[in-house]
């Protein structure tokens, strides 16, 4: 069943400190968009953040696509517009190893995920050691709260992530309620149901395409939040195709606030 409690309602029952600050976030900008910022340079990155910041909760990274990627360069200015403009930040990495190698990838190497970003993301492939292994390393690297978020699901075409796949990721995330919070899903992945307070992320969303080339698919906004999404994540819908980032900013902001008010009855 899909959750249709206010954020704020879900910010004060929830086991996550990562969760109740973004939930609270969410209804004090009244916003549930993710702006994923897939560009090369440092300079593009931030200056997209910035025209973005106002509109948005979360920020979400591949920060190994950025060419000219530094701590001092990329990650102290990232960390400065997330203060400014009020958003969180959330690493796609995608792990999928075991606990003892993703422990190392995610507060280690050049990126040092763990330091400075809120929320990161990881495959069920592995099983349930990925979630200990980076929860360990979180713990080893920051006294700031961190999330994880599982893949359930995943957009592309042809994806092998459904069915029984996907029901044993939401057994892994049962491992660890307090450090997982969600899931990367296309819908509700049943927690209400359980007394668990899952946070479901989707991306693949778009309000102009159908998808690209390479196999993503799009959907829109009112119908992923209508099937369960807290947290529409969208990329070239913002800033593909020459578009303005400030005007779709506002568009998608919109789009995502008055479909959550409507799952809700507000
Ligand atoms: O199922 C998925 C999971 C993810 S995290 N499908 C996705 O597209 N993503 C990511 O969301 C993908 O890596 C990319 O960063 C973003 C979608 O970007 P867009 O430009 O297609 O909106």
């Amino acid at each position: 069943m899909v959750n249709t409690q206010s954020y704020t309602d879900r910010a004060s029952v929830h086991n996550s400190a990562v969760a109740q600050r973004l939930f609270r976030l969410m209804d004090s900008k009244k916003t549930n968009l993710c702006a994923s910022v897939d560009v090369k340079t440092t300079n593009e990155f931030l200056s997209l953040i910035d025209k973005l910041g106002p509109y948005i909760c979360l920020v979400k990274t591949h920060i190994d696509i950025i060419d000219d990627f530094s701590y001092e360069g990329t990650i102290e200015p990232l960390l400065k517009l997330a203060k400014k403009h009020q958003f969180m930040i959330f690493e796609d990495r995608k792990f999928a190893d075991i606990g003892n190698t993703v422990k190392s990838q995610y507060s280690g190497g050049v990126y040092k995920i763990a330091q400075w970003s809120d929320i990161t993301n990881a495959h069920g492939i592995t099983g349930a050691g990925i979630v200990q292994g980076l929860k360990a390393a979180a713990k080893e690297t920051t006294d700031e709260p961190r999330g994880l978020l599982m893949l359930a699901e995943l957009s592309s075409k042809g994806s092998l992530a459904y069915g029984e796949y996907t029901d044993k990721t939401i057994e892994i995330a049962k491992t660890d309620k307090e450090f997982v919070i969600g899931f990367i899903a296309q819908r509700d992945m049943g927690g209400s149901e359980e007394g668990f307070d899952w946070i479901v992320m989707t991306p693949g969303v778009g309000l102009d395409d159908k998808g690209d080339a390479l196999g993503q698919q799009y959907r829109t906004v009112d119908e992923v939040v209508s099937t369960g999404t807290d947290i529409i994540i969208v990329g070239r819908g913002l800033f593909g195709n020459g578009r303005d980032p400030e005007v779709e900013g506002k568009r998608y902001r919109d789009a995502g606030w008055n479909a959550y008010l409507k799952k809700t009855g507000q």
